[in-house]
C-alpha cells in the first residue's frame, strides 16, 4: 500500500523511535501529524521531515496525559489534517530501576498515565474517525518488556503489558472493518529512553548499552513503516525485534 499523501500521526515524534518514524514516513511522502509536549524539539523533526520528502507537516503540543488536551487536540484538527489514516501510538517511557518494594510512586504513576491511559486516551480520539471512513492502521509502540518482566521494571513491564492487551482487544473490536492493528515490539533501542529511566543520568543510561550494539530509532521505524505499507488485506499483527546481543527481555550478551 503506498504511504504517498498519507496523514500519519505519530506520538512522542519529539525524538527516539518517535522521530525516525516520522523522518521515515516523510521519505514516503506521507503527511505528517506529529505531537510531544517539546514544540522545539517537534519544530526540528518537522524541518527534517519536510526536507526527506513529507508532502506536509503539522505539528502539536501536546500532552498525552492529559484527556481533555487530548480530545481538544483531535477534535479542532483542520479539516485538512482530521482523516488519520495511520496512528503510531509511540508516546511513553520508563522511570527509575528501583525494587517494586522501594519504588517511586510518582514514577508509577507517570509510566501508567502516559503509556497506558494516554494511548487510550488517543485511541479513543482517533479510531472511531478511522471506523467512519472505513480505512486507517493504529501501530502501537510495545516493548519485549511487555512479554517478560525484568527486575526492577514491574511497573514498566506491566504498561507495556497492558499495551499489548490493548492491541490485541482493538484488533478483536475493529474486526468487520478495513482498520489494521500492529504492535511492534523492540528490545533494546539506543534513544533518550534511559536517559529519561534514570532522571537524566546519561552515564547511567550510557553504561545500561556497555558492549551492545543496540537498535537504532531507525531499525524500529523501518519496521513501522513496513507494516503500514502491506497490501490492505494483510494485518502485521506483531513484530518484535532484538539486538543480535539480546535474547529476551532478561538474557543479554555484553562484549566487554
Ligand atoms: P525517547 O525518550 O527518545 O522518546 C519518547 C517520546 O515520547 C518523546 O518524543 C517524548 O516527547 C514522548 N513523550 C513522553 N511522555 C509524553 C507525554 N506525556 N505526552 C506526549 N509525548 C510524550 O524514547 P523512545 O523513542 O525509546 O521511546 C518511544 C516508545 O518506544 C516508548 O513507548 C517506549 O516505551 C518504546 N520502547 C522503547 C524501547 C527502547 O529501548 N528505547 C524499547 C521498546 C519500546 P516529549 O518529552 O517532548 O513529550
Ligand atoms: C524498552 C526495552 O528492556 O530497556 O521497552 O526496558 S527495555
Amino acid at each position: 500500500m503506498t504511504l504517498k499523501g498519507k496523514t500519519v500521526f505519530v506520538t512522542g515524534a519529539s525524538s527516539g523511535i518517535g522521530a525516525a518514524t516520522a523522518l521515515a514516513f516523510a521519505a514516503e511522502g506521507a503527511r505528517l501529524l506529529l505531537a510531544a509536549r517539546r514544540a522545539y524539539k517537534l519544530a526540528t523533526v518537522a524541518a527534517e521531515a519536510l526536507a526527506r520528502g513529507a508532502e506536509a507537516v503539522h505539528t502539536i503540543s501536546l500532552d498525552v496525559r492529559d484527556r481533555k488536551a487530548v480530545e481538544q487536540a483531535i477534535g479542532a484538527l483542520p479539516a485538512e489534517w482530521a482523516e488519520i489514516d495511520v496512528l503510531v501510538n509511540n508516546a511513553g517511557l520508563s522511570r527509575g530501576l528501583e525494587k517494586l518494594y522501594l519504588g517511586k510512586v510518582e514514577d508509577w504513576e507517570e509510566m501508567l498515565d502516559t503509556n497506558v491511559k494516554g494511548l487510550l486516551y488517543v485511541t479513543r480520539a482517533v479510531v472511531p474517525g478511522m471506523v467512519e471512513r472505513g480505512r486507517g492502521h493504529v501501530i502501537n509502540l510495545g516493548s519485549t518488556a511487555g512479554e517478560m518482566t525484568y527486575p526492577g521494571g514491574a511497573v514498566y513491564c506491566a504498561s507495556k503489558a497492558a499495551e499489548r492487551a490493548i492491541n490485541d482487544g482493538l484488533r478483536q473490536d475493529v474486526l468487520g472493518t478495513p482498520i489494521r492493528v500492529t504492535t511492534v515490539d523492540p528490545g533494546m533501542v539506543e534513544t533518550e529512553f534511559s536517559i529519561v529511566r534514570f532522571h537524566g543520568d546519561s552515564e547511567r543510561a550510557a553504561n545500561f548499552y556497555k558492549g551492545i550494539k543496540a537498535l537504532t530509532p531507525e531499525d524500529v521505524a523501518e519496521v513501522i513503516v513496513w507494516a503500514a505499507s502491506r497490501p490492505a488485506h494483510v494485518n502485521i499483527a506483531r513484530v518484535m525485534l532484538t539486538p543480535v546481543q539480546q535474547a529476551n527481555s532478561l538474557l543479554v550478551h555484553r562484549e566487554s
